[in-house]
C-alpha cells in the first residue's frame, strides 16, 4: 500500500520509517511512504504555511492554500485522506484495520494551533486523533497511524498468527510473559509455565488476561 505525508517536519519520519518492521516494510516494497514537504507549497517569496486567526486571539492558523496543493499533488482517484487533529474521532485497532484495505492513504499533520476548518470540511474524508494528550503536531500521531496500519499489511508481520494472539485483536490485554531466568533477585516465573502442561498454561493465560482487563480497561469489555 501507499501512504503519503504532508508536513511541516519531513525529517521527523527519516528514522522511524528506515528502523526495524517499518524499514523491513518499506524495503521489501510490502508499504511504500511518501512525505511531503508542506514549505514546498508555501506563498509567496516566504513560503508562507501560516497567518493569523480571524476573529483573534493567541498563536497562528494553518493556511488552507498550500495544504490543499500539496495534498492534491499526491492525491489520486480513490485515495484516503485524513486529518491528525486533537478534535479528531479516536484511532483505534478496528480504524487501523480499515486504513490498511485502502489503496492510498494520505495523512494531513497538523501543526501551530491548528488548521483552517475549510480543511476539514472539504478535503479530508476523516478526523482522527490518537489519545486525549497534548502534542506539538500530528506528526507522531502519524507515524503511530503508519505503525498501526503497516502491521494489517499481509507479508509485513513475520508469523501471520502474532497478528491474531497479540493485544486488542481478541479486544482483551495481554497475558503476562516470562523468559529465563526461572528465578531472577528471588523472584519466580509462575509455575504453570514451566510445568509442561499446555493446557494448563492456556486456561492460565486466559484468566490472567480477563483479570487484567478487568482491573485496566474494563471499558474493552462492555
Ligand atoms: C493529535 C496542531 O496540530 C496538532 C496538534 C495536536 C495534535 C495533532 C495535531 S494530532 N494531537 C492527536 O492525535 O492527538
Amino acid at each position: 500500500m501507499k501512504i503519503d505525508v504532508v508536513t511541516l517536519f519531513p525529517e521527523i519520519f527519516d528514522v522511524p520509517l528506515r528502523t526495524s518492521l517499518l524499514g523491513r516494510a518499506i524495503e521489501t516494497d510490502l508499504l511504500d511512504v511518501g512525505v511531503t514537504n508542506l514549505r514546498d507549497f508555501g506563498l509567496g517569496t516566504h513560503r508562507s504555511v501560516d497567518d493569523e486567526p480571524y476573529g483573534g486571539g493567541a498563536g497562528m492558523v494553518m493556511r488552507p492554500e498550500p495544504v490543499f496543493s500539496a495534498v492534491e499533488s499526491v492525491k489520486k482517484e480513490g485515495s484516503h485522506v485524513v486529518l491528525l487533529s486533537p478534535r479528531g474521532a479516536l484511532f483505534d485497532h478496528a480504524k487501523a484495520k480499515g486504513f490498511a484495505s485502502a489503496e492510498h492513504l494520505v495523512l494531513i499533520c497538523g501543526r501551530y494551533e491548528g488548521i483552517d476548518e475549510r480543511v476539514a470540511l472539504h478535503l479530508a474524508d476523516e478526523e482522527i486523533s490518537i489519545g486525549d494528550f497534548v502534542l506539538s503536531g500530528g506528526e507522531v500521531a502519524a507515524l503511530c497511524v503508519i505503525e498501526a496500519v503497516s502491521r494489517f499489511i499481509p507479508g509485513v508481520l513475520g508469523n501471520e498468527a502474532s497478528l491474531a494472539s497479540e493485544s486488542h485483536a481478541a479486544g482483551l490485554l495481554e497475558y503476562p510473559q516470562y523468559t529465563r531466568p526461572a528465578e531472577f533477585r528471588g523472584w519466580s516465573v509462575p509455575g504453570v509455565l514451566t510445568s509442561g502442561d499446555h493446557g494448563a498454561v492456556d486456561e492460565w493465560r486466559r484468566d490472567r488476561s480477563e483479570q487484567i482487563t478487568r482491573e485496566r480497561r474494563p471499558d474493552l469489555l462492555s
